[in-house]
């Protein structure tokens, strides 16, 4: 049977439950992100776009660009209960969901042809449902392979609906550029551009012998189907992230255990931001430490109760950490936090709800400031305690 997979993703999500719950900001150009010094763009609705603005810009690049812009640090709380209702729709519409982020995820729907008159007709239905139950635009894509699926939602964002049929594969993908394939990032369009090769077409009409010589066998097998868009991988429920982390390698080998602990609280709070943005929490957390010789240790911990809690991240890892021996008189080069275990909040709150109310108050606030500051400037402890 053949496979057709719809990718859904929301129109300028943050921005647009903004201007959902504020009249005054329709139609005009909204910015959520940290409005600190330092803060960057979260997203801009697509009025900001038009001036230039988009996700990732330094905050001071869009006022400059945007000077009559509505400028918002947003509320991720009020963001993940909205996120929570798209996918409580996309459930109606597939057994097999697949999340990707807050605000888009990958649905199969091989084999549904019965349940509908049509694919189109399908996706209009889906659309229509998510509008009904959060009054948010959404863009979507079917083709029959995630790949395609998530490249037709965007090619006509906003309220995008693109089909990608068998036979108009190869004429879709050709004049786009390689960037457009998921996972060419910046280094390997750079690469690419070495070997001359823009467009998708241009990829897929090289010596498969030229790309493994010079991007890897792994890579170029890779890239070559892709290029032909052929993506065999399955749309996986369960799957959706196992683990979330940051690590650090220092510029300089740290020894103090006071800048052992300065570092284990920044990452602390990185996994925690990370986490809480994508609406999960972490049942183990683990440490990576390693030393200026290269060994390298690993220790984990499973904690009663699942947490997105920077501080109990960070107590967590101290105590993993101090059941490291440091070789003598050697440096730390790199430290790293993970949580892994992962389950939905919903999930979740169902342990000691009072607790995890208040305590998503405080980081709600934390979060507030984060979306500020930048998630570069943290709060550090004085905040938490
Ligand atoms: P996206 O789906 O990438 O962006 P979007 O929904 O705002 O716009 P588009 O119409 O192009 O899909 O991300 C979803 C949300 O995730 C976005 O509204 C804000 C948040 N986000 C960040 O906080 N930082 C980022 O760098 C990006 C890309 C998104
Ligand atoms: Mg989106």
């Amino acid at each position: 049977m053949d496979r057709w997979i719809l990718h859904v993703d929301m129109d300028a999500f943050f921005a647009s439950v903004e201007q959902r719950d504020h009249e005054e900001y329709r139609g005009k150009p909204v910015i959520v992100g940290g409005l600190g010094p330092r803060g960057v763009v979260s997203t801009a609705s697509y009025e900001a776009r038009r001036y230039g603005v988009h996700s990732a810009m330094p905050m001071a690049t869009a006022r400059r660009l945007c000077r009559d812009g509505i400028f918002l640090s947003g509320s991720y709380e009020t963001y993940r209960a909205v996120s929570k209702k798209v996918f409580s729709v996309l459930s109606r519409f597939s057994p097999v969901i697949e999340p990707l982020s807050i605000d888009e995820g990958f649905l199969d729907i091989t084999g549904m042809e019965g349940l509908m008159e049509s694919r189109r007709e399908y996706g209009l239905r889906l659309k229509k449902e998510i509008f009904e139950a959060t009054g948010l635009v959404a863009s979507v894509g079917i083709a029959p392979n995630k790949f395609l699926a998530k490249l037709a939602s965007d090619l006509e964002k906003p309220d995008g609906l693109v089909i990608i049929e068998k036979e108009d594969i190869m004429r879709v993908l050709s004049p786009l550029p390689v960037r457009r394939i998921w996972g060419v990032g910046k280094k390997m369009n750079e690469r690419l551009a070495l070997l001359g090769i823009k467009t998708i077409g241009e990829l897929a009409n090289t010596d498969i012998k030229i790309l493994e010589e010079n991007l890897g066998t792994h890579a170029a097998r890779q890239l070559y189907e892709l290029s032909h868009g052929i993506d065999n991988r399955p749309v996986e429920p369960e799957r959706e992230v196992k683990s979330i982390g940051r690590e650090e390698t220092f510029t300089e080998d740290i020894y103090k255990r006071e800048d052992i602990d300065k570092a284990l609280l920044y990452l602390a709070e990185q996994v925690g931001w990370r986490l809480r943005k994508a609406g999960t929490m972490a049942h183990t957390i683990q440490l990576k430490i390693r030393f200026g010789d290269f060994s390298t240790y690993t220790r984990r911990k499973t904690l009663e109760q699942p947490t997105a809690y920077d501080e109990e991240i960070y107590e967590t890892a101290k105590e993993l950490c101090s059941s490291v021996t440091m070789p003598r008189g050697m440096g730390v080069r790199l430290l790293g936090i993970s949580g892994s275990g992962l389950g939905t909040s919903s999930e979740i709150s169902l342990f000691s709800a009072r607790d995890t109310q208040k305590k998503e108050k405080l980081y709600g606030a934390i979060d507030d400031l984060k979306a500020r500051f930048g998630e570069g400037i943290v709060t550090k402890g004085n905040l938490i305690r």
